[in-house]
C-alpha cells in the first residue's frame, strides 16, 4: 500500500517523451595535446588507450612505461568530434548532453558555445545545450585539464596543507590526489601504477525533447526493510519528472509473481513513495553457500507505457553489535542475513585495470566467479578505487557475493571546503541511488582507514591542528557522507559504518573517532603481520572481524613475460622487479619469510632461480592465507571467547586482496591475467563450508614437549546434519604408509564448530617413533556425507624436512567435456606443494593446486573458462613441480 497521498492536483495525459537520442560514442574522435601527439580514436577511451591503438605509444603496462609516459597526463588534452544532426532533431526545443562518466576535469563546448564544466569522475554529467548552438554540422570539443596539475593547483589554492601531500617514493606516484574526485589509486598505490588517465570513460550522447513533453524517470528502488509482524517488505521507490505538478496512475508489477499494485501518484519534483510487498509472494535472496539468489524484476508503468524497472532481491541485513554479558568486554560485530548469522569469507576488491575501458564484463565475471567457487560470500569494494559499472553489481547479485561498499576515500585527509563537500554530497546521492536496488550490497562504509589515520595521527598533524582535523573528519564522513546515505537509503536493511576499520557503534560513542579504531574487541580490524613469521598465528590479533590482512607474492613467470622481454629483468632483486614493488620493504619481507620457512633455490640458472623464488613466494603467501583463515575460523565461535582478554568470536575474514590492477608483486591471490596464484587455491580450500582444522600449540613445539597438544576441530556451515569420520595420520615423507593413525566419529546436527579432540603431542610423536618433529607431519582426512576434505599440519618448517625425489609425473591428461579436463599424476614417494601450471593462453583453474601427495596417484581437474575444441595437449604446455625441485642444483 502507498503511504497516504492527499490531493491530486490535476490529471493530464502523459505522453512518455518522444525523445531523440544521438550517440557520440565512436572511433572518430580526435585527441591532441597540441605538443607531441594528435590521434584519432575511440570514445569511450582515454589518452593512453587511444594513443596505444593508434600506434603512438607502446603498451603502457610494459617495461618502465608507467614512468616513461608520465608526461601524457602532465598536460592539457583536447578531445573533438564532428557530428551531424537532422532537421528533425533540431526541431526539438530542448537538448541535453549526457556523459555517464568523464575522467575528470574538463570544459565542454559545442560549436564554440559553453556547455559545462566537469570535476568528478564519480557522478554523471547532464548539461543543457542552447538551441541556437546546434546546427546540421557540429563540433564538440572537450578540453581536459591535467588531473595532476589540477590537484596541485587545488592544493595550493586551499588555505592549509592536507596530508599526505604525495605518495611514498616507492610508488612512483603523483601528489595531492585527495583534491580531485577521481579514482584515488590512479595516482598510484602500494600495489599499482600511476597513470592518472584522462578521457571519456562511459557512454556519451545528446538527447532532444520538447519542453511540453512530460517525462517520468525511475530514479531508484530499494528494498528498505522487512516488517516481521505484517510479513511485508517495504520497497522505497523514487521517481522524478521534468514537468510537474501533475498526477499519474502508475502500475507496479513484480514479475513472475501474482503481485501488482496500482495507484495515483501526484508529482511535485522528486516523488518518494513506499510500497509494501507481501512476503508470501517472494523467496529470499541468500549469500553464496546459504541458498539461492532469487531475484525479481519490479516494473513500473504508466497506462501501459513502461517507465522503468529494477532487479531486486529480498533479504534482511543486520550488523549485530551487542554486549556479551558480564565479564566480557566489547561487542560482537557480525552480519546476520535473513536472521541467520553468517561467518564472512571474503576478500578486498580493487580496480581490475588502470584503464577501465579495457576491462571486459567477461573479465569481471571470471574474477567474481573465481571468488564464488572459492566459497566467498563477501567482497569489499575498497575505498581507494572506483564505484564499479552496473553489470558488476548485477553479477554479484546473481553470484550471491555480498558487498561491503566503501565510498571512495582512502588513506588521506581530505579538503572540506564547500565546493568539495557539495561534490561529495552529489556523488553519494548519485551512487546510492544508482546502486541501492542491488541485494548484494549489504553495508556502506564512509572511507578506508581514515578514522585510524586521524586517531593514530598517521600523517604527523601538529597537536595544535588536531581538533580541527578531527572536526573536519566528522564534517566529511558524518555530516556529509553519512547524512547523504541516510537521506537516500532509509530502511533498516543496509547498515552504515563511517570507516573501515572502525569500532562500529563504539566509534560513534567516541564521537566517530575512537581512541583505537583497531581494537580487537569492537568492529573490524586491518592487520598486516609481515614483520613477524606470518605462518605463526600467535602473531595475529584475535579480532571480532578481520576486514584486511594478507601478504605479498610474486606473479608467475608467464605474467612477467607479458611486461618484459628482457630476461635480465627477471630476478628477485632486479631493478625492474623492484620498480614494480610499490611497497618498500615487502620484497625483503617476502625473502625473509621464505628463508624462515622454505628451502632456498640452489640453481645457478637465473631464470630458473627466479621461477623457483616465485613458486616459493606463492607457497609463502598460500600458507600465510591458510594460517590467517584457519585462525579466524577457529575463533569464530562465541565459545572461543577468552574470559581473560574478551577476545574471540571472529565472524569474518576479508583478506587483502583478490585481484590485481597490473603485473607486479602484490597481495593479490589472482594475477592480472586471471591466473590463480597458489594462495587462491589455498583460500578455496580454507573457505570450504565443512572444514577440519588441526593446530599444534605451542606453534612448532618440540617433539618431546609434554605440554604441547594438537587440537582438532570441525567447522560446519551447512544447515543439514553431517555425519563423518576424521582420520588423522602421523606421516613421514619417505613412505606412503602412515606411522600411526587416529580416528574419531563426528556428528553435527547444526552449523557451528566442534572441538573434536586434543591429542597429547609428545605421546603421539613417541608412538609414531618420531623424536624429531622435522621427520613427521600430520595429515587428516574428514569423510562426511559422501564428501572428503583433507588437512595437513606441519610439525616443523618445510625447509627442515629431508626431501627426496618423488618422481612426479603426469600419467594422463584427458578432456572430459568442452571445458573440463582430468589430469592423473603419479609419484613414487610423498611430495609437498605439488604445483601445476598451464600455458598463459589457456585461462581457467585446477580443481586443486599446491597440494601434498601422500598417495602414489591422484587426479586433478582443470576447468577452462572457455570451451576448447581441437584439444591438443601440447598447446596446454602443462607444467609441474614440487618442493623437491627447489633443492636441485
Ligand atoms: C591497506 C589497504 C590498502 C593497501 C593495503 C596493503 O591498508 O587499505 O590501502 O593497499 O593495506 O598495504
Amino acid at each position: 500500500m502507498f503511504r497516504q497521498y492527499i490531493v491530486l492536483l490535476f490529471f493530464i495525459c502523459i505522453s512518455l517523451s518522444n525523445s531523440n537520442r544521438i550517440s557520440l560514442v565512436g572511433n572518430d574522435w580526435t585527441i591532441t595535446d597540441n605538443i607531441n601527439h594528435t590521434a584519432q580514436g575511440r570514445v569511450p577511451g582515454t589518452v593512453h588507450t587511444i594513443l596505444l591503438a593508434d600506434g603512438q605509444i607502446p603498451e603502457p603496462y610494459a617495461d618502465y612505461n608507467d614512468v616513461t609516459f608520465r608526461y601524457l597526463v602532465h598536460t592539457k588534452w583536447v578531445f573533438t568530434k564532428k557530428f551531424n544532426l537532422t532537421s528533425d532533431f533540431l526541431a526539438y526545443n530542448h537538448t541535453i548532453i549526457h556523459l555517464e562518466q568523464i575522467d575528470t576535469v574538463s570544459n565542454i563546448t559545442i560549436n564554440g558555445c559553453p556547455v559545462g564544466r566537469t570535476h568528478s569522475m564519480f557522478i554523471p554529467h547532464t548539461f543543457n545545450i542552447e538551441n541556437s548552438c546546434l546546427k546540421l554540422e557540429n563540433t564538440i570539443q572537450i578540453d581536459f585539464d591535467s588531473p595532476v596539475l589540477y590537484a596541485l593547483q587545488e592544493s595550493i589554492a586551499y588555505n592549509v596543507t592536507v596530508p599526505p601531500t604525495c605518495t611514498p617514493d616507492a610508488q612512483n606516484g603523483e601528489c595531492h590526489v585527495q583534491f580531485i574526485r577521481k579514482e584515488p589509486c590512479s595516482f598510484s598505490w602500494d600495489w599499482g601504477p600511476s597513470f592518472a588517465p584522462i578521457g571519456i570513460t562511459r557512454d556519451i550522447y545528446l538527447e532532444a525533447t520538447n519542453a511540453s513533453d512530460i517525462t517520468i524517470q525511475l530514479e531508484s528502488i530499494n528494498v528498505a526493510s522487512y516488517d516481521a509482524t505484517q510479513k511485508t517488505w517495504r520497497a522505497d521507490v523514487m521517481l522524478s519528472s521534468n514537468n510537474d505538478p501533475f498526477s499519474s496512475t502508475l502500475k507496479f508489477v513484480l514479475e513472475n509473481t501474482t503481485w501488482s499494485y496500482e495507484a495515483v501518484v501526484p508529482f511535485t519534483k522528486n516523488v518518494s513513495l513506499s510500497i509494501n510487498i507481501p512476503d508470501n509472494q517472494v523467496a529470499r535472496w541468500w549469500p553464496n553457500g546459504y541458498g539461492d539468489q532469487r531475484l525479481y524484476t519490479l516494473s513500473i508503468s504508466n497506462k501501459g507505457t513502461p517507465i522503468g524497472s529494477r532487479v531486486i532481491g529480498f533479504r534482511t541485513v543486520e550488523l549485530v553489535q551487542e554486549n556479551y554479558g558480564a565479564g566480557i568486554n566489547g561487542t560482537s560485530f557480525y552480519f546476520s542475513i535473513n536472521s541467520k548469522p553468517i561467518y564472512i569469507k571474503g576478500s578486498n576488491w580493487i580496480p581490475s585495470d588502470s584503464f577501465q575501458e579495457r576491462v571486459s564484463d567477461e573479465k569481471l565475471e571470471r574474477l567474481l566467479r573465481s571468488g564464488q567457487v572459492a566459497h566467498m560470500n563477501m567482497l569489499r569494494i575498497w575505498g581507494g578505487g572506483i564505484y564499479e559499472r552496473d553489470s558488476f553489481y548485477e553479477m554479484t547479485d546473481r553470484l550471491g557475493i555480498m558487498l561491503w561498499h566503501d565510498f571512495m576515500f582512502a588513506c588521506a585527509l581530505y579538503p572540506v571546503d564547500e565546493p568539495f563537500l557539495n561534490r561529495v554530497h552529489e556523488e553519494v546521492i548519485h551512487q546510492v541511488k544508482r546502486l541501492q536496488s542491488h541485494a548484494s550490497i549489504v553495508i556502506w562504509a564512509g572511507n578506508n582507514e581514515n578514522e585510524a589515520a586521524v586517531a593514530q595521527n598517521w600523517y604527523g598533524v601538529a597537536p595544535a591542528d588536531m581538533n580541527r582535523t578531527k572536526d573536519e573528519y566528522r564534517k566529511l564522513y558524518v555530516d556529509t557522507v553519512m547524512v547523504a546515505v541516510k537521506e537516500m537509503d532509509k530502511g533498516t536493511n543496509r547498515p552504515f559504518v563511517t570507516s573501515s576499520p572502525s569500532n562500529g557503534l563504539e566509534s560513534i560513542t567516541e564521537n566517530y573517532i575512537a581512541t583505537d579504531p583497531q581494537s580487537s574487541l569492537y568492529g573490524d580490524v586491518h592487520f598486516y603481520g609481515w614483520k613477524d613469521d606470518s605462518w605463526d598465528t600467535t602473531t595475529y590479533p584475535i579480532s571480532r572481524f578481520l576486514s584486511e590482512s594478507g601478504i605479498q607474492s610474486m606473479p608467475s613467470l608467464d605474467t612477467w613475460f607479458e611486461v618484459t622481454k628482457n630476461v635480465s629483468d627477471l630476478s628477485f632483486n632486479s631493478s625492474f622487479v623492484l620498480h614494480r614493488e610499490h611497497s618498500s620493504g615487502q620484497t625483503i619481507a617476502m625473502k625473509v619469510h621464505i628463508e624462515q620457512n622454505l628451502p632456498l633455490p640452489k640453481t645457478n640458472d637465473s631464470l630458473n632461480n627466479f621461477g623457483q623464488f616465485i613458486y616459493l613466494s606463492q607457497i609463502n603467501q598460500a600458507m600465510t592465507m591458510k594460517s590467517i583463515s584457519d585462525f579466524c575460523r577457529v575463533h569464530s565461535s562465541k565459545d572461543m571467547i577468552n574470559n581473560k582478554t574478551s577476545e574471540g568470536n571472529t565472524m569474518g575474514l576479508m583478506y587483502w586482496q583478490i585481484n590485481d590492477i597490473w603485473q607486479a608483486p602484490t597481495w593479490s591471490t589472482i594475477e592480472y591475467g586471471l591466473k590463480w596464484k597458489m594462495s587462491h587455491y589455498y583460500i578455496q580450500h580454507a573457505y570450504a563450508p565443512v572444514y577440519p582444522i588441526a593446530t599444534l600449540t605451542p606453534y612448532l613445539a618440540n617433539a618431546t614437549d609434554e605440554n604441547a597438544q594438537i587440537s582438532l576441530y570441525i567447522i560446519n556451515e551447512l544447515s543439514n546434519k553431517i555425519r563423518g569420520t576424521l582420520i588423522c595420520e602421523v606421516r613421514s615423507l619417505d613412505t606412503f604408509t602412515p606411522r600411526i593413525s587416529y580416528g574419531s566419529d563426528v556428528s553435527m546436527d547444526s552449523p557451528g564448530t566442534q572441538h573434536v579432540d586434543n591429542l597429547p603431542y609428545a605421546l603421539l610423536m613417541k608412538r609414531a617413533n618420531c623424536m624429531d618433529s622435522s621427520k613427521c607431519l600430520m595429515h587428516c582426512g574428514f569423510n562426511y556425507n559422501q564428501e572428503h576434505i583433507g588437512q595437513t599440519l606441519f610439525f616443523s618448517q618445510p625447509k627442515n624436512y629431508e626431501l627426496s625425489n618423488p618422481n612426479l609425473k603426469i600419467e594422463s591428461f584427458k578432456q572430459i567435456s568442452p571445458t573440463d579436463f582430468n589430469i592423473t599424476i603419479t609419484v613414487e614417494r610423498p611430495a609437498l606443494f605439488v604445483w601445476l601450471d598451464v600455458s598463459a593462453n589457456i585461462t581457467g583453474y585446477f580443481s586443486r593446486n599446491g597440494f601434498h601427495m601422500f598417495e602414489p596417484t591422484t587426479t586433478v581437474g582443470f576447468h577452462s573458462w572457455t570451451p576448447l575444441t581441437d584439444f591438443n595437449q601440447a598447446n596446454f604446455d602443462l607444467r609441474h613441480m614440487s618442493l623437491f625441485d627447489v633443492t636441485l642444483p
